[in-house]
């Protein structure tokens, strides 16, 4: 399968180029290729918010994996064009092209403001942390619409944190062991039947907020387990300056940001 990957040259890209080569043939993406792209590596420079440019990098491929844009809080002007009209430009460049497959990199940030002591599935309310959560929930809501109207198959990953261990308490819950979100993304381009469906990026964690059966039914069969670092996860958090608001809600410093208060008015069981 001929893909295209969108933030190519960000560091959950840079994971995935290094990666995914031995399942598919990548057409990469971004507005700058990255530093170290290799003669092999096919690159063509797109900004997201040039609906033509991203059209043309779409042109031929089966499956498109949207990992471009803007990926932490930011303000307004600049979500509104790297994962507003940017996510809108790839779901209309996909539909033009006749692209099979998307799989959507979102984020828990969707989720942010539910408290940690609560269990939540993909069907749980939005509740974005961030400027950057909301535009991902837009980009979710695109996708169904996209799904349903013009049927692409539309894969959506609510990422915790790819990193190669987890860096602190909240990150024990949230881990995504960068070779489980391949898992994650082999389900999104290759399952078949596949409609619509939003997931959690997350591993194996015991200490997660998160219901993932519906990624397990699909064949997520994650191998990272966070437990196996929490002792050195918590040595890192003690470091760290705690605060009821980020340690209260899943979206953690995220929530904290601009939080006005009081939160009593929004704390909930
Ligand atoms: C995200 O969505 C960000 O892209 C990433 O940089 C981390 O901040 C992550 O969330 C997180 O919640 O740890």
């Amino acid at each position: 399968m001929r893909i295209l990957l969108t933030g190519a040259a960000g560091s959950i890209g840079s994971r995935l180029r290094r990666l995914l080569p031995p399942h598919y043939e990548l057409v990469l993406t971004d507005l700058e290729p990255p530093a170290d792209l290799r003669p092999d590596e096919t690159f063509i420079a797109a900004d997201l918010d040039d609906a033509a440019a991203i059209e043309r990098a779409a042109s031929g491929v089966e499956g498109i994996l949207h990992f471009g844009g803007q990926s932490v809080e930011a303000s307004w002007e600049t979500v509104l064009k790297a994962n507003i009209a940017g996510t809108y430009n790839l779901f209309e460049a996909a539909r033009k092209q006749g692209v099979r497959r998307v799989v959507f990199a979102s984020t828990n940030h969707v989720v942010g403001f539910y408290p940690r002591a609560q269990t939540i599935g993909p069907q749980a309310l939005p509740l974005p942390d961030s400027r950057y959560g909301v535009s991902k929930a837009f980009g979710e809501a695109l996708g169904a619409l996209y799904a349903y109207k013009y049927g692409l198959g539309v894969f959506c990953i609510r990422i915790g944190n790819v990193s190669e261990r987890p860096k602190d308490e909240r990150r024990l819950a949230i881990w995504l062991k960068p070779e489980d979100l391949v898992s994650l993304i082999r389900i999104g381009l290759e399952r078949g039947g596949l409609i619509y469906e939003v997931v959690y990026g997350a591993s194996d964690n015991a200490r997660s907020w998160w219901d993932n059966s519906r990624a397990i039914e699909l064949g997520y069969r994650p191998e990272g387990k966070s437990e196996a670092y929490a002792s050195e996860a918590l040595a890192a958090q003690a470091l760290l300056p705690s605060g009821e608001v980020s340690e209260l809600f899943q979206g953690g410093p995220f929530c904290l940001a601009e939080f006005i208060g009081p939160l009593e008015r929004i704390k909930r069981e």
